[in-house]
């Protein structure tokens, strides 16, 4: 009898939790407020052609690690839903498969992560191209967003059409990249390799506090909000 009733107690546990899990993914909002038409993207997830005032409701599976939502600019598709964007591109599909190339403003998640916590940031890691707000459902979490005007004032040096480039695309070097798998071997013994803010990176936090300006930012960088909330993401909040 012990037995059968510790069988069935961990059977309940195991239901009991599972709903909970189940309840735990993340469910997304996104709204383009732009003036010009943006095509939503996100990986995993997929891509939607947003005109402006239009929305996208979709889920994330809750325990993924590394997903990301942005928007494409300046976008062709044809009815196969193959073309290409000016900027984020994902391997010129519409419904994304892989990440975007840059300029991308990008949301980064982990969702259900650790602990049942999500955690989020908004990422200047492959420069910009769209002003974005993310906002929880939960008051007691954080707002992200970045909402200045960095095309306006990009350094002409990462200027793009449709947008502005983190240093490291433009410059692909270790200073900026801060990637700890360096190019050649004589740069991974560069001491000026280790990762610090640089002029290009304080350009961008100066104007979005709240980003990830380069790689190693984290400090300031990432929010984190109880497991199962609901996101609205705003392009050009
Ligand atoms: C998504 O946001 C739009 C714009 O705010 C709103 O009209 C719509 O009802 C929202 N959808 C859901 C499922 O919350
Ligand atoms: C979109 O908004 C920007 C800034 O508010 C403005 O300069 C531009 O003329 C607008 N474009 C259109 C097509 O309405
Ligand atoms: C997202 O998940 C919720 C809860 O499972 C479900 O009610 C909703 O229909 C899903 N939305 C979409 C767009 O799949
Ligand atoms: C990109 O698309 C090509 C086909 O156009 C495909 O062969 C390739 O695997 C895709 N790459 C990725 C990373 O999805
Ligand atoms: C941007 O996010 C920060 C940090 O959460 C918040 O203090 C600020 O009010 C937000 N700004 C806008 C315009 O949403
Ligand atoms: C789309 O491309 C045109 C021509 O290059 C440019 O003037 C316009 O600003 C671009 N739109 C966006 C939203 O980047
Ligand atoms: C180390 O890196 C700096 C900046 O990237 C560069 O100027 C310098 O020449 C490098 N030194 C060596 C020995 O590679
Ligand atoms: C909706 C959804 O994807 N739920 C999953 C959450 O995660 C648990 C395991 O961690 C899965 O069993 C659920 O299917």
């Amino acid at each position: 009898m012990a037995i059968i009733m510790k069988k069935s107690f961990s059977i309940f546990l195991v239901i009991a939790i599972t709903s909970i899990a189940a309840a735990q993914a993340g469910n997304f909002n996104i709204t383009n407020k732009c003036n010009y038409t943006v095509w939503a993207a996100a990986f995993p997830g997929g891509g939607v052609k947003l005109n402006t005032g239009e929305s996208w409701n979709m889920n994330i599976t809750n325990g993924t690690s590394n997903a990301r939502i942005w928007g494409r600019t300046n976008c062709t598709f044809d009815n196969l839903g193959l073309g290409k964007c000016q900027t984020g591109d994902c391997n010129g599909t519409l419904a994304c498969q892989t990440i975007g190339t840059p300029p991308n403003t990008i949301l980064e998640f982990s969702l259900n992560a650790y602990n049942d916590l999500d955690f989020y940031d908004v990422s200047l890691v492959q420069g910009f191209n769209i002003p974005i707000k993310l906002t929880p459902s939960f008051n007691s979490c954080g707002t992200v967003n970045c909402t200045a005007d960095i095309i306006g004032e990009c350094p002409t040096q990462l200027q793009v059409p449709g947008g502005c480039n983190n240093p490291c695309t433009t410059f692909n070097t270790p200073e900026y990249c801060c990637n700890s798998v360096a190019r050649s071997a004589v740069v991974a013994t560069n001491a000026s390799a280790t990762c610090a803010p640089t002029s290009y990176s304080k350009f961008f936090k100066e104007r979005c506090p709240y980003a990830y300006s380069y790689p190693k930012d984290d400090a300031t960088s990432t929010y984190s909000c109880m497991g199962g909330t609901t996101y609205d993401v705003v392009f050009c909040p």
